[in-house]
């Protein structure tokens, strides 16, 4: 999965990413101008790996990994500059969009004040004219090139009309359900307003829980409004990168200490994967405990395909087990694995044989049989 960090300049975007990353990437109160993107990837933190990696002591503990990528701030009405950003989110399937809500005398506001509602709204309204421009841009070298002669692509023109419309009606293309086909035919053009969009709303350490609930609430009723493709949450970046530099004792105690319930990073991890529609299954052995991530609605033979193409085209049956009915059963045999885990598994109805077509569920453990 691969997350874009972008906002307005100076909202704590690269603080957001020190705290994801763990990185120490300096910030400073003035905004920032050199363009180049900075990566990095990261482990999923999930507990249930590391009961099964505690229990297996496999040879191998795999996590599953996201990429983060911090960008330059955009800037209200400065489309050049905003490409340039957005030519670079090409691949991400997410964007973090970080809205300032935090006070400091110190650190300049493009816009000059703080008001994070009307940020997320300017936000949306520069991805949507960026994209807008981007449609006439293409459809004007269409029209040109057909003048000289050149044959264009009906599905693209038909895509680039329906774009337009949407565009032109002030909404953002990813609220729009787009068929694979269509999907195809817009491949080549960068998009901004279609990716789905996590708004991280970044607030004063001291701001009280019940006020940033009320945020959260104000932008979902107010602006997600039921629509698809958009999450909120809220979180102090600059305490969260403060955090991630602790050791994981320390971190324990801080967060409890501070009455924070779990670290930003897993927050924005997990409002991620419901905002992707993702989830996890596991597989286990002695070799290797590993979680791995699919689209959620996937069956059993797509989940094979993330292992290895072969295991998908050779599959007969999944061997089933909840995370959860795997953990009870070892917990009624004392807390230790037994060699024959299977078949107390079997024995005890937790063990389910799956075809093919069976959708895997959030924390299923599987072991895929097939032919070879
Ligand atoms: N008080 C407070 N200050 C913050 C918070 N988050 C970021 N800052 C400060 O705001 C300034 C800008 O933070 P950055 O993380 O560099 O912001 P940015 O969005 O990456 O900025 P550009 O890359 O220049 O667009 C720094 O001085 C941070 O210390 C916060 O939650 N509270
Ligand atoms: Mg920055």
């Amino acid at each position: 999965m691969e997350l874009s960090i972008i906002g307005f300049a100076n909202s704590g975007k690269t603080t957001l990413f020190n705290a994801i990353t763990g990185s120490t990437i300096e910030v400073s109160p003035n905004i920032t101008t050199d363009t180049k993107p900075v990566s990095k990837l990261v482990n999923v933190p999930d507990s249930r790996v590391d009961y099964l990696s505690t229990l297996f002591k496999p040879l191998k503990t795999t996590y599953t990994t996201i990429r983060c990528t911090d960008f330059i701030g955009i800037t209200k009405g400065d489309t050049k500059k905003n490409r340039m950003v957005l030519n670079l989110i090409k691949d991400s399937d997410a964007i973090v969009n970080v809205v300032r809500a935090f006070e400091s005398e110190g650190v300049i506001h493009p816009l000059e004040s703080v008001d994070y509602f009307r940020d997320i709204l300017l936000f949306e309204s520069e991805m949507i004219l960026m994209d807008l421009e981007l449609v006439e841009n293409r459809i004007v070298r269409i029209e040109e090139g057909e003048k000289k002669g050149k044959k264009g692509n009906p599905e693209e023109r038909a895509i680039l009309d329906k774009c337009y419309k949407i565009l032109s009606q002030e909404r953002p293309l990813r609220e729009i359900e787009f068929s694979e086909e269509e999907l195809m035919n817009m491949r080549h053009l960068q998009f901004a307003s279609i990716k789905p969009q996590l708004i991280v709303i970044n607030v004063d350490e001291s701001t009280p829980e019940p006020e940033r609930r009320e945020m959260e609430e104000r932008v979902e009723r107010e602006f997600i409004k039921g629509r698809k493709n958009l999450e909120v949450i809220t979180l102090s970046a600059k305490v969260e990168s403060e955090i991630s530099l602790l050791s994981p004792e320390e971190r324990r105690l801080f967060l409890r200490e501070m009455g924070i319930e779990r670290p930003a990073f897993e927050k924005v991890i997990e409002s991620s994967y419901k905002l992707l529609g993702l989830i996890s299954f596991l597989t286990v052995g002695e070799d290797e405990v590993r979680a791995w991530t699919i689209k959620r609605g996937s069956n059993a033979q797509q989940a094979a395909g993330q292992i290895h193409s072969e295991i998908a085209k050779g599959l007969i049956r999944a061997e089933v087990v909840s995370y959860d009915d795997f953990k009870k059963t070892i917990e009624e045999l004392g807390g230790r694995l037994p060699s024959n885990y299977m078949e107390v598994l079997k024995s005890k109805n937790r063990l389910r044989l799956e075809p093919k077509e069976y959708i895997v569920k959030n924390g299923d453990i599987i072991n895929f049989r097939h032919a070879k």
